[in-house]
């Protein structure tokens, strides 16, 4: 693993960045509101409510906030932070501008979510060979324009240039040059993989794979037998591959509607209305993007921060919300504990969403039959 600005002489087949803006929302907040610097912001719902953190500035973040953490448990850790309702058209045009600016160096681009983004600069629109100062100039660029930091790493693949950028957070920029991966993922622990969380760290933590290492000395026929499709990825990544290519015409592969109550519910009727205004709103969602899927899925927390989710896959795409609305039902009466089991938060979405122009036949009795009202 390397700082910014050596030059070695490495022959990179391929070069991947991936740029992420540090502490997103609460970064635009401590920018716009010159009084929130160098102090604990806390952007999310309302810490007197059911809410969650979105974000946590760094000096938040000294007090064990997280993003996702109950804004209530983050007042207790934090009495003194700066709570705040997010401003998304603010983070929005934010991010236009970050995306811009990487289109200055290629248009092999793809945006992961608002503040980050995968970049291929193996061939670059400045025609800079040198990774380290290419990604040196887009932080700058950024900065300059936005007045925020962002975090870069540059790999030979998304994985690790994933895994790097968040090594040196705020305001970094590693590198893993292809002759280093190897050592580099030798000692590295298995919860730097993105995606790995903490119930599966436990779960390799229990079959001894502590490092990416340890999962590469294994077999991967090992992994495939018990993780499946996942597995052999994650093995695939400890051993240092990954084929993945920049997708430029990126679309969202899922979307969802989700709301934490008030309070716990048991009330069936009640959560099945919501289940409704939520299959509107997911269904208005894909008329407005132009796409389709076949697949709901339904996410329930309980009162005890359970977090379950089910899925139905039809064999044809989905032709309406009531339909939507009318599968998640079944599966939060058949598949879930509501009405026995307290439930906190649902969710509803669609998955393995696909550009309703693959699917011409279906695009006039789609939207024209089923939503009149909506334009
Ligand atoms: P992240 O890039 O994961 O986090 P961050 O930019 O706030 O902090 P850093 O990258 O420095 O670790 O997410 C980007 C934004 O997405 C974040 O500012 C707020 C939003 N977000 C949520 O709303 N909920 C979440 O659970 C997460 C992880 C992020
Ligand atoms: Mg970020």
């Amino acid at each position: 693993m390397s700082k910014a600005n050596q030059k070695r002489d490495v022959l990179w087949t391929r070069v991947i960045a991936h740029v992420d803006m540090d502490a997103f929302y609460a970064a635009i907040e401590q920018r716009d509101f010159p009084d929130y610097q160098g102090k604990p912001v806390i952007v999310g719902g309302n810490p007197h409510g059911r809410g969650v953190v979105s974000t946590a500035s760094y000096e938040a973040r000294k007090f064990g906030i997280h993003s996702a953490m109950p804004s209530s448990q983050a007042l207790r850790l934090c009495p003194k932070g700066i709570f705040l309702k997010p401003r998304m058209e603010a983070y929005k045009s934010v991010s236009k501008m970050v995306m811009a600016i990487l289109k200055k160096y290629t248009d092999l681009i793809e945006p992961v979510s608002l503040d980050e983004a995968y970049m291929d600069i193996t061939k670059n629109k400045l025609g800079i060979d040198n990774p380290s100062v290419l990604a040196s100039m887009i932080k700058q660029n950024i900065f300059a324009a936005t007045k925020l930091t962002a975090s870069a790493g540059i790999a030979p693949n998304f994985f690790l240039a994933k895994v790097a950028s968040d090594m040196d957070k705020p305001d970094g920029l590693t590198l893993i040059y292809p002759d280093e991966v190897e050592q580099f993922l030798k000692d590295l622990p298995v919860r730097k993989i993105p995606g790995i969380g903490p119930v599966t760290e436990k779960t390799l933590h229990r079959e001894k794979f502590f490092t990416c290492g340890d999962i590469a000395a294994a077999s991967p026929i090992y992994f495939h037998r018990k993780f499946g499709k996942w597995g052999s990825s994650l093995h695939q990544k400890a051993m240092g591959i990954d084929y993945r290519e920049i997708e430029v015409d990126w679309e969202p592969k899922q979307c969802s509607t989700e709301n934490t109550f008030p309070e716990d519910i048991n009330d069936i009727p009640f959560l099945n209305e919501r289940l409704e205004e939520y299959a509107c709103e997911v269904f208005e969602y894909l008329k407005k993007k132009n796409r389709t899927g076949k697949t709901v899925v339904l996410k329930v927390k309980y009162h005890d921060f359970e977090v379950i989710t089910r899925s139905k896959t039809l064999s044809q795409d989905i032709k309406s919300p009531e339909e939507i609305a009318a599968i998640a039902k079944t599966l939060l009466l058949k598949k879930t504990s509501a009405g026995t089991k307290p439930i906190r938060l649902i969710g509803l979405g669609i998955s393995g969403l696909k550009s309703l122009s693959e699917t011409p036949s279906l695009q006039s009795d789609l939207f024209e039959a089923t939503l009149p009202s909506t334009s």
